[in-house]
């Protein structure tokens, strides 16, 4: 188990620090990319397609331009003629960003309306007159592939049908041939809908170009300024805009959840506004827009798993269709288009597996956006995780059991997974047995027994899963080109006081917090003497961002050993200090003291301001350091979830009555702050298991476009959440620590989603798909009757 080195007044790891930012959100002194307000700033709205696909026979903007106070209509055309109508996304597919001839989806953006207030905005928006000539959408992305579909994207040279492509891993033959001789297969087409990430603050920018000095400054709502900066430049190089005269500020995000990775076509437009107008111009999206023009998920799974029959899992394979909308805008590493889908393995030792991904386009908003999904790994554990109870339920054998012998052992870490990743480490047969003792695993399943034997449908549903996170190792993983390392800058001032910045940029995660926390472990200056900043490309070393619960794998490790290189200096310092050499100083957090002497001593602070005012000959002044980290693994976290639930069989309502949850994140910085991760995690885990789901009609129209449709769980839908944690440290991270923002979410749904099945298995249903709603389970136990 984990001690603390520091006392809580240093609060170094392992310490339950309240959040230093929480007194700026709670004296509502945040500062939000809507609370900038530049002067002359004009207001940006969106005129929006009503149709999901039509031709744009005309834009007259002449009764917007006529409204006092309206003063461009922004077209497609317009940008045109600078060659800004359409840009990369980021996984190299084309995005609009105002269309010239075609709308792809519904709420896509058709013209921007910018006026000196937001809501003559708005008016001027309404005024515009659009002519569309409306087609048939494609909405079911199987039906995208047939031969007669509609050409979607006739713009892409050599696209000849809606398939974008082909991605697998695995060996094929070796594990068809596993399932054909097993004993038992068990096969499932799961779908994990279209879902919204549902963030407080809606996506806006604010930007503002100086025809003077020819400097371009951009507010963004935006989980990776750095990247967003190089991209502006690599896109709009070509009108004048260099990288140096760019300066992107993400300032206080309220929430990320991964909608804030990619770049949005308001961005763009926003920025050859403020371009071309040379005033600054604001655009935040409404709540339906937020809703409506992004998502994540989308992916439906054909999948089998083979064993023998008393249980020992042999094979797994699975073949999905990936919905993406009209552009491939997924925010994942170049080389990983699928993201980390290829964990779909999960956290059991067996040699034959095989993944397969085929992704169409249809007349769907673009995406694959991320959310809290550590980049497609809810896809690939809701997958596995399901199927491992399905396995369990048709052999009869009891799902933690199954497990419990099916899991890689602690003694095989580091683990190569059959689809190519090294797991670092883990101990799954504590955790979950940590997590079964916690909920009292054994009486929650005679108590199951008499309910059932009563007529009563109660189930238990376990989720146990590796997540995989901290991406990553420069030679695999890149965003368009640019190395995923994360970096720390540290400069101590001479009074011992300490200023750090980071390249990634916490939405809500507690960073000023925890970084703080990792310095003050290090260095023993204590948390209190430590700003930590990010989000500012100006000042900010350069750094990927933060998603895929990377910031503790990968800057969190570079804070610790930009740390580490001070202690160093701080050794030399501390031995021309105290006359000795070197080797006889001896350094315990916070103070430097004579080996066998140990009276004779300086502090970390009396080091820091000899740095600046005594140090010794020939020694560079000043006590900063900088680390760029370049992990030579991923952190593997993992965790055991056990959900219990009772159904009402007469009107179908799911009571959700306990849920554990035991998570490894290796050593933990703040318990806390990880605990209410873990909490809000596990909230937007329930979310898309019982709650969440964009719906279409057959033309595309999106039925649950606001919030009173849409439903997102709040402190009421939300059980009491119970929370634990097993400590494997990683072995390659500075502080054997790992990610652990996502794991919750990640490892809930399925969780949630398995006693749900659990329950109504007496009723003969096997599965549902997520999201498991009253009316989706009522009308599952009316079909089951009448075959009954
Ligand atoms: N932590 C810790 N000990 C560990 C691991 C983490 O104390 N062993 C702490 C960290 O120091 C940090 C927090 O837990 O304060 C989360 O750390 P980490 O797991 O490294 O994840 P990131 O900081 O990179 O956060 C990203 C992750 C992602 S990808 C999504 S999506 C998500 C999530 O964070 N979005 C969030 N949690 C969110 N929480 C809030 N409030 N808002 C969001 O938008
Ligand atoms: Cu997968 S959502 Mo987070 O990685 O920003």
């Amino acid at each position: 188990m984990f001690s603390c080195k520091t006392s809580p007044e240093v609060g170094g790891m392992g310490h339950s620090i309240k959040r230093k930012e929480d007194a700026r959100f709670l004296h509502g002194k945040g500062n939000y990319v809507d609370d900038v307000k530049l002067p002359g700033m004009l207001h940006m709205v969106m005129v929006r397609s009503p149709y999901a696909y039509a031709k744009i026979k005309s834009i007259n903007k002449d009764k917007a331009l006529a409204i006092d106070g309206v003063l461009a209509v922004i077209t497609g055309e317009d940008l045109a003629q600078y060659n800004l109508h359409w840009m990369p996304t980021l996984l190299s597919d084309s995005q609009m960003v105002l269309p010239t001839d075609t709308i792809m989806h519904q709420s896509q953006e058709v013209c921007a309306v910018i006026a000196t207030d937001r809501y003559i905005a708005v008016d001027g928006a309404e005024a515009v007159e659009v002519e569309y000539e409306p087609m048939q959408a494609i909405v079911d992305p199987f039906k995208a592939l047939d031969e007669d579909a509609p050409l979607l994207r006739p713009d892409k040279e050599g696209q000849e049908n809606n398939h974008i492509y082909h991605w697998e891993r695995g060996d094929k033959a070796k594990t068809e041939e596993a399932i054909a001789k097993a004993d038992v297969v068990v096969k499932e087409r799961i779908h994990l809908p279209r879902i919204h990430v549902a963030s407080i603050e809606t996506c806006g920018v604010v930007a503002s170009y100086d025809k003077v000095t020819e400097k371009m400054l951009i507010y963004l709502t935006s989980q990776a300024p750095h990247a967003i900066r190089t991209i502006v430049a690599l896109v709009a190089g070509h009108v004048g805009l260099s990288e140096e005269k760019i300066r992107i500020i993400a300032p206080d995000i309220g929430g990320g959840f991964g909608g804030k990775v990619p770049v949005y076509p308001g961005y763009v437009i926003a920025i050859a506004a403020t371009f071309l107008i040379g005033k600054p111009v604001k655009w935040i999206e409404d709540r339906s827009e937020n809703l409506v023009n992004g998502f994540a998920r989308d992916y439906h799974m054909d999948c089998e798993l083979a064993a023998t029959k008393d249980g020992k899992i042999q094979a797994f394979k699975v073949s999905t269709l990936a919905d993406h909308g009209y552009t491939d805008s997924s925010a994942n590493p170049s080389k990983y288009p699928t993201g980390m889908f290829s964990i779909c393995t999960g956290s059991y030792d067996y040699e034959h597996a095989f993944a397969e991904l085929d992704a169409v386009y249809t007349n769907k908003a673009p995406g694959g956006v991320a959310y809290r999904c550590s980049f497609r790994v809810t896809e690939a554990v809701h997958a596995i995780e399901r199927m491992v109870d399905k396995l369990a339920a048709e052999i009869g054998k009891d799902p933690a059991q199954l497990r419990l012998e099916n899991f890689i052992k602690k003694e095989q870490f580091p683990y190569s997974s059959p689809l190519g990743w090294s797991y670092d480490s883990g101990d799954y047969h504590a955790t979950l047995k940590k997590a079964m003792d916690m909920l009292g695993y054994d009486d929650y399943k005679k108590e199951q027994a008499e309910k059932r034997a009563q007529g009563k449908l109660m189930g238990i549903g376990i989720s146990t899963f590796t997540e995989v996170v901290g991406a990553g190792p420069s030679k695999d993983f890149d965003i368009l080109g640019i190395a995923m390392f994360d970096s720390a800058e540290i400069r101590v001032h001479p009074t011992g006081k300490a200023l750090a910045r980071f390249g990634t940029k916490s939405q809500g995660q507690g960073h000023e917090t925890t970084y703080a926390q990792i310095l003050a472990e290090e260095l023993g200056i204590p948390y209190s003497d430590i700003e930590i900043e990010e989000g500012d490309t100006d000042t900010a070393p350069y750094g990927l961002g933060t998603y895929a619960s990377r910031s503790t794998p990968t800057a969190g490790a570079a804070a610790a050993i930009a740390a580490r290189k001070l202690v160093d200096k701080g050794k030399k310092i501390a031995a021309y200090l105290l006359e000795v050499s070197e080797e006889d100083i001896e350094w315990e957090v916070g103070k430097y003291s004579v080996k066998g002497a140990p009276e004779k001593s300086k502090t970390i602070q009396e080091v820091v301001f000899a740095s600046y005012t005594n140090i010794p000959p020939g020694m560079e002044p000043g006590f900063e350091a900088t680390h760029y980290y370049d992990p030579p693994n991923l952190t593997f976290p993992n965790g055991a979830y056990i959900c219990v639930v009772e159904v009402d069989e007469e009107t179908g309502a799911i009571d959700v009555k306990r849920f554990v949850a035991i998570d490894d994140c290796g050593n933990i910085i703040n318990p806390m702050i990880v605990e209410g991760q873990v909490h809000g995690g596990l909230t937007q885990g329930i979310a898309p298991a019982m709650y969440e789901g964009i719906q279409y009609d057959d033309e595309g129209n999106v039925l649950n476009g606001t919030f009173m449709d849409y439903l997102v769980p709040t402190a009421v839908e939300s059980p009491k959440w119970e929370t634990g944690h097993t400590i494997t440290p990683s072995p390659h991270h500075p502080l054997g620590a790992k990610g652990v923002a996502e794991s919750p979410t990640v490892g809930a749904p399925p969780a949630i989603a398995n006693a749900i099945i659990d329950a109504l298995y007496p009723l003969g249903i096997k599965h549902l798909d997520i999201p498991i709603t009253p009316s989706k389970v009522w009308d599952a136990i009316q079909e089951a009757k009448q075959k009954a």
